[in-house]
């Protein structure tokens, strides 16, 4: 017994966790063919919406004047601001400093000159290679919408399949803003019509299957606010009902629902102006327990939510809870959700997605994700252990490849 009690399963885990290839479920990055879209260097690290809210709490410039800067002027003000004029400890702040210190750049110097330098001598094609690589993934899922004037465009002329990168199809405004989208609808040759006659429920109906066919998405999925209830008589319940689902079970797509955002609490802030509440895990049961032939991939925001969510996919295995979603996305948090769905769910759950935004942020926030779930996994193994069941080298890496990319792949099908 006294063996069992010392077994330490750590290293055995770690490299485990390190050497995992990894399917990066949910992000906001984009092939490279989609040119400007895809975000990349230090200016655009260090003006990601989470750096620019955390500026705001020590500058007092108007949010307008900020906003009329060139990004390398806003750059320079966030740099000064967070990491020179106080310790850049905050996890948005520490994740640049770990990609530069990645990209073997000398962080001690505090050298931004330097760091702009780096990325000039780069092309955007060989960086996605470095910054996959650094970050030990295989794909990223991308965030596609139709109804995006600077992405629509690609998708119509010169879209071609890049492996690194899977499309989404994501209809967030068919679904928060009903009425105008059925107006934009009508523009693209569509005859929605805002009361969502039969007609126009299943024109919306024909324009997802025409975007699933050109996207070929893994999924369908939409960011919801705190008081999404399902089921209520409102245009989003019936398009939730009459298109969304059908659509997806017909061709067994999930339905990702990211539930918890209140959009725009601060409008000044644009991007960077959503807050969380709440939600209803009811509707998210009510949703997989009426419609078994459906698929539902979900991730809720609200720290209070995270218990109920897991004790929800104990009862629907046509739930799937994935990542720990972008205020979750902090060490403290990630330890603490992702220890309470191992002990709820085993290895039945997708752990993290990166949400990147920019490239390089690939490289980070898989790092310090793998950090604090191998942590986690190494408890759970050793406890194991001490009842005497001693995991394999094997059995430590096929649950972490079904953690970090075989949950995925087999719920989409
Ligand atoms: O709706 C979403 O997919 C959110 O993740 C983002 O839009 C959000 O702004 C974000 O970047 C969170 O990490
Ligand atoms: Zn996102």
């Amino acid at each position: 017994m006294e063996r069992l009690a010392n077994t330490d399963l750590g290293p055995i885990v770690r490299s485990a966790v390190n050497d995992a290839v990894i399917t990066d479920v949910h992000t906001h990055l984009y092939s490279p063919q989609f040119g400007d879209l895809l975000l990349w260097g230090i200016d655009d690290l260090l003006t990601y919406h989470y750096l620019i809210a955390e500026t705001f709490r020590y500058v007092s410039i108007p949010y307008e004047s900020f906003w009329a800067m060139s990004k390398q002027q806003q750059a320079d003000l966030i740099w000064k601001t967070l990491f020179v004029e106080n310790s850049p400890f905050s996890e948005a702040c520490r994740g640049v400093l770990t990609v530069l210190s990645k990209l073997g750049l000398d962080v001690g110097a505090r050298d931004l000159s330097e760091y702009r330098a780096y990325f000039r001598s780069k092309s955007v094609d060989e960086y996605v290679d470095i910054a996959f690589n650094l970050a030990g993934i295989d794909c990223a899922v991308m965030t596609n919408d139709p109804f995006d004037d600077a992405e629509r465009p690609v998708w119509l002329s010169c879209y071609k399949e890049d492996p690194r990168f899977r499309a989404v199809l994501r209809i967030d405004p068919l679904l928060n803003s009903t009425q105008q989208s059925c107006e934009k609808l009508r523009n693209f040759g569509y005859s929605a019509d805002p009361a969502l006659s039969a007609q126009g429920l299943s024109e919306i109906r024909r324009f997802l299957e025409d975007w699933a066919d050109r996207m070929k998405p893994l999924y369908l999925a939409a960011s919801l606010p705190p008081d999404f209830a399902y089921p209520e008589e409102s245009p989003r319940a019936r398009v939730v009902r009459e298109c969304i689902l059908p659509v997806c079970r017909d061709r067994g797509l999930p339905f990702a629902m990211m539930i918890g955002v209140k959009k725009l609490v601060n409008p000044a802030l644009r991007l960077a102006g959503d807050s969380v509440g709440k939600s209803r895990i009811e509707t998210v049961e009510h949703l997989c327990a009426n419609f078994p032939d459906n698929k539902f991939l979900v991730t809720m925001l609200a720290r209070e939510n995270q218990h109920e969510l897991a004790v929800a996919a104990r009862k629907y295995r046509n739930l799937m809870v994935f990542g720990c979603w972008w205020f979750l996305n902090n060490p403290s948090l990630v330890e603490e959700i992702t220890r309470m769905r191992c002990e709820l769910l085993g290895p039945s759950f997708i752990p993290q997605h990166s949400d990147a935004r920019v490239l390089d942020q690939v490289i980070y926030k898989w790092a310090h994700s793998r950090t604090i779930i191998a942590s986690v996994l190494t408890d759970k193994y050793n406890d194991l252990a001490r009842t005497g069941w001693i995991a394999t080298e094997e059995e430590i890496r096929r649950d972490v490849d079904n953690l970090f990319r075989s949950n995925f792949w087999r719920f989409v099908g």
